[in-house]
């Protein structure tokens, strides 16, 4: 079986992203479902700090973000490709677009009143009440979108998208790239709120291109659970690091005592030795009681380094 596992919960679009990739490469996968709010001391036992879904674990290495995560499957299962018209860097910066101000306005739109009711219809007030306040937490006195505003935006980022997939089945050409994936997330977590999926009926391209998306599937799934996620980590080795490739940019020696913790939306850092820091990622060394020595990963975009003082 895989040495894949991914922790997630089934209604996150970051993991939906990466679960179609796992079907988009017909890779096989452990699951391990975790909560969707704070505390979370099975994600925190393995992150050292870092709360957002998903992560990738391999063992004793720890994959964190979505960007960063399919830069590993990419190299895990290269074909078929993220990137197969060649066209990197474009199809990197419509990605971090979609990631980013598509996912907003979708998100904004999406919690907008009738769209929270229909969400949370089969939960009790209070478990609606934690989860506001958890995500209040989270963007740390940021506010969130309005929700005519994100609904207007949205509007014209569909419209966009269906600019792109009128005349050819997949965002950047014949076939998916990395592009349709993070576009595909925040559309999907509409889609599935019933009172508010009409955005779609003006954009009748866009609907069809989800149903191409949506055929991937997930792949090949076991479920697991966090006990047994973490006794795989604590048995396992970190994999060697890259320490030839080092970038600095900050004046950190490897080997310093460091924080990583993400520019936005959920600041938890989370702190550790500098062992690598290559030109597009960082890793830090860490222990945990239960899972012992672990290898941290982390994207350098989206993310601050800071040297931790000795106390
Ligand atoms: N840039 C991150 C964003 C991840 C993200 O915001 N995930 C949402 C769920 S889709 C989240 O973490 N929500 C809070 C939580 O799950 O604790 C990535 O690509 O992984």
């Amino acid at each position: 079986m895989s040495d894949l596992i991914l922790h997630h919960y089934p209604t996150s679009p970051f993991s939906e992203k990466i679960r179609l990739i796992l079907g988009y490469k017909k890779l096989a996968w452990k699951s391990v479902i975790i909560p969707r709010i704070m505390p979370k001391p099975d994600v925190v036992a393995l992150t050292g700090g870092y709360r957002r879904t998903p992560l990738l674990q391999i063992g004793a290495d720890i994959y964190c973000d979505t960007a960063l995560i399919c830069d590993v499957l990419e190299h895990r299962q290269p074909v078929p490709s993220l990137y197969p018209q060649g066209s990197t860097g474009a199809v990197r910066i419509v990605a971090q677009w979609a990631d980013s101000t598509l996912f907003w306005a979708a998100m904004g739109y999406s919690f907008s009143p009738a769209g929270a009711t229909y969400m949370f219809k089969d939960q009790t007030p209070e478990d609606a009440k934690a989860f506001a306040e958890d995500r209040g937490k989270m963007r740390a006195g940021g506010t969130r979108m309005p929700a005519a505003d994100a609904t207007s935006a949205y509007k014209s980022y569909l419209r966009r998208i269906a600019s792109m997939v009128d005349d050819q089945p997949y965002v950047m050409g014949q076939q998916p790239s990395l592009a349709d994936f993070s576009c595909y997330h925040a559309l999907w977590f509409t889609q599935r709120i019933a009172p508010l999926a009409g955005i779609f009926d003006a954009t009748p391209s866009v609907s069809a291109w989800m149903d191409r998306m949506a055929v991937f599937g997930q792949g090949s799934v076991e479920s697991s659970d966090a006990a047994a996620a973490i006794a795989v980590a604590a048995k396992a080795t970190p994999a060697a690091v890259d320490k030839d490739t080092f970038q600095d940019d900050h004046g950190i020696a490897l080997g310093s005592k460091v924080s990583i913790t993400a520019e936005s939306f959920g600041l938890e850092p989370t702190e550790g030795e500098l062992v690598a820091a290559t030109r597009t990622r960082y890793t830090l060394r860490r222990s945990d009681p239960r899972a012992g020595t672990l290898h941290v990963h982390f994207p350098r975009i989206g993310f601050q380094l800071r040297a931790v003082k000795p106390a």
